[in-house]
Parts: structure tokens; sequence; C-alpha cells
């Protein structure tokens, strides 16, 4: 019996002891939390998902933050209503992905106005006044559009004719803009390339299907696809289903498929050979966003324009440490 006691005893005493050294640190108190406003675009592709994922995980409370995320389900107008709100909230920073580049003139000056500064994140905005923005963090698409049509010229440098299917991402965002720009350029400097059709894929797997499906289904003889340039990954998964649904083989001595982001599935697609280049776009922002913001609190001036540095995968590229270590 006094063993039991004994016994008892000391897992009591342990418990506390336990229960003393684990204590929480100490949080900041609620009206110390710098209060961010967010408008993400949506959640059309898994790169997106990665970069609300990453916002998420810097912008908590244990880190001094309160988020206020709202997700515009891929319409603009949305953005506006959430900024609206935003300083209506007299919130401490707005950070906006922004959907499409025009339009935001009106809504950003009611916002500088207000004197809250406004952080872009990914893509861009096209207003007169470029004092509307404190600063941007994201990548160089026109750079990325660049590698993937670099690597189109030598790949395809003795070829007598390259015949190319190209889908888009949301008109009039940066990315579709910079990623298009870049082939574009390289339509004009090779004649031997031939656009044979564009087509609006909308950044969602399920609009590139249906577009590239009805594309095939409209034609008697099958046309002759050398590579489809895809401007995401989750295009090139739509592409690929429509493709061998009509019996095109992706991969070697198949069709090229290019695609823009380099996610987790992307890298495994490539490793087996069906995404020819996929070219990386990271979407893991929230330290680089969350750096602006410490900078601006310490009465700093932050950089304007932050670009991210990216690379580009072939199949013989993927590892398995490449694959293991992919956090998107
Ligand atoms: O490539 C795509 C997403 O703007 C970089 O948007 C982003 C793009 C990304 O939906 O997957």
């Amino acid at each position: 019996m006094k063993r039991k006691a004994a016994a008892l005893l000391m897992l009591l005493l342990y418990t506390v002891f336990v229960f003393a050294g684990c204590s929480k640190p100490e949080e900041p108190k609620k009206d110390d939390l710098i209060v961010i406003g967010m408008s993400q675009v949506g959640a059309e592709s898994d790169w997106r998902q990665a970069d609300t994922a990453s916002m998420k995980s810097v912008f908590t409370e244990a880190n001094g933050y309160r988020l206020l995320f709202e997700d515009a389900r891929q319409d603009q107008e949305n953005q506006f209503v959430a900024i609206r709100r935003f300083i209506q909230q007299k919130v401490d920073y707005i950070v906006v992905m922004p959907i499409t580049e025009d339009g935001w003139d009106a809504v950003l000056k009611e916002a500088k106005d207000a004197g809250i500064p406004v952080i872009l994140v990914d893509r861009m905005v096209n207003v007169k006044d470029d004092n509307l923005i404190t600063a941007h963090v994201g990548s160089d698409f026109y750079a990325e559009g660049k590698k993937a049509t670099d690597w189109m010229k030598k790949k395809y440098a003795s070829a007598e004719e390259l015949n190319i299917v190209h889908i888009q991402g949301t008109k009039g965002s940066t990315a579709q803009i910079g990623r298009t720009s870049a082939l574009d350029d390289a339509l004009k400097a090779n004649n031997t390339w031939k656009l044979q059709a564009r087509m609006d894929g909308d950044f969602t797997e399920a609009k590139t299907y249906e577009v590239m499906k009805e594309y095939l289904s409209n034609r008697e003889t099958l046309p002759k696809i050398d590579v489809v340039y895809c401007e995401n990954d989750n295009s090139a998964y739509g592409a690929i289903k429509a493709l061998e649904s009509f019996g095109y083989t992706c991969g070697r001595n198949g069709v090229s498929i290019i695609s823009f982001d380099a996610t987790y599935n992307a890298l495994v697609y490539c490793q087996k050979g069906k995404i020819a280049l996929t070219v990386e776009c990271n979407p893991l922002l929230g330290p680089l966003v969350e750096s602006v913001i410490r900078t601006i609190e310490e009465g700093k001036v932050p950089e304007k324009n932050r670009y991210v540095e990216e690379s580009a995968f072939t199949p013989e590229d993927i590892t398995e440490e490449l694959l293991s270590s992919r956090k998107y």
C-alpha cells in the first residue's frame, strides 16, 4: 500500500514537472497583434493552395499577427469588396494576390488615402501611380517562359517544323502575360514554329481538359502536335488526360508537355516522362511577405520588387532526394 502511495506521489510530481516544463511560450497580447487583411485569388491550383498554406503558417497569433483571410474565388470584384472591408476595419497591412492586372487604381487609392500599406504577392497590378504599392514579392514570369522556350529551341533545333498548342492561364493575370509573351517572342524568332491553337485553360485542370477535348474532337483527322505549352501544372494534367483519351502518347516519342510551377505531383509526372519540362514557380512566399512587414515595422523602406530564384526540371533531373524535399 505504501509503495502504491509513493508511486502515485511520484506520478503527481512528474506530471507537475512535465507540465511546468512544457508551458507554452508567452503569446503576444491580442492588442499587440499586427492585423493583416489578405485577399487571395482562389483555390484554382495546387500552387495556389500551397501559397495559401504558406501564408497561414506564417501569419499566426503565436507569431504576432491576426490574419483576416478572404478567398476571392477567381473574381476580381470579390477582391475589391474584401479590400474595402479591410479599409473599414482599419487593418495594419493589406496583402493582395491580384487576379488580373487592370482596374486597381480606385480601390488602391482608397487604401493609400487610409494610410494602409499594400503588399502585392505573386501577380502584379497595372496602375498609373506606382506609389499605390508598397512592395511586391513574387516570380519573374517572363523569365520562366523564356526557360521553356530556350529548352524547346534546343530540343527541336533540327526539326523542320514544330507544331505548338498553347493553353493559357487566367487572361490578364501577370503569370499569363509573362509566360505568353515569352512564347510569342520565341514564335517571332523561330520561323519553323507554328502556333496551331491557343486556348484559355484558366489555370485549372477541368477547364483545360474541356477545351483540349473540344479542340481534338472537332476535326476529322487528328492534328500533329509536338508541344503543348501549358501555363501551369494543373492545366498540364487536364491536357494529358484529354490527349490520352484521343490516343496520343505524352512523353518520349510523343507529345512534349511543358508545365509551370513544378509542384510535387508535376515532378512525379515528369519523373515518369509524361511531362517533358516543368518550370519552377515557388509558392512559399509567406516568409518573404513577413520580412517586408518586419522591415516596415522597423521604420525602414522595403525593397519594391523581390523576385524568387527558380529553376526547371526534365525527367533526368528528378531524383528521390528532390521529391522527398519538395514542400509543395
Ligand atoms: O502558376 C498557377 C496559379 O500566379 C504564379 O497561378 C501564379 C499562378 C500559378 O493558379 O498555378
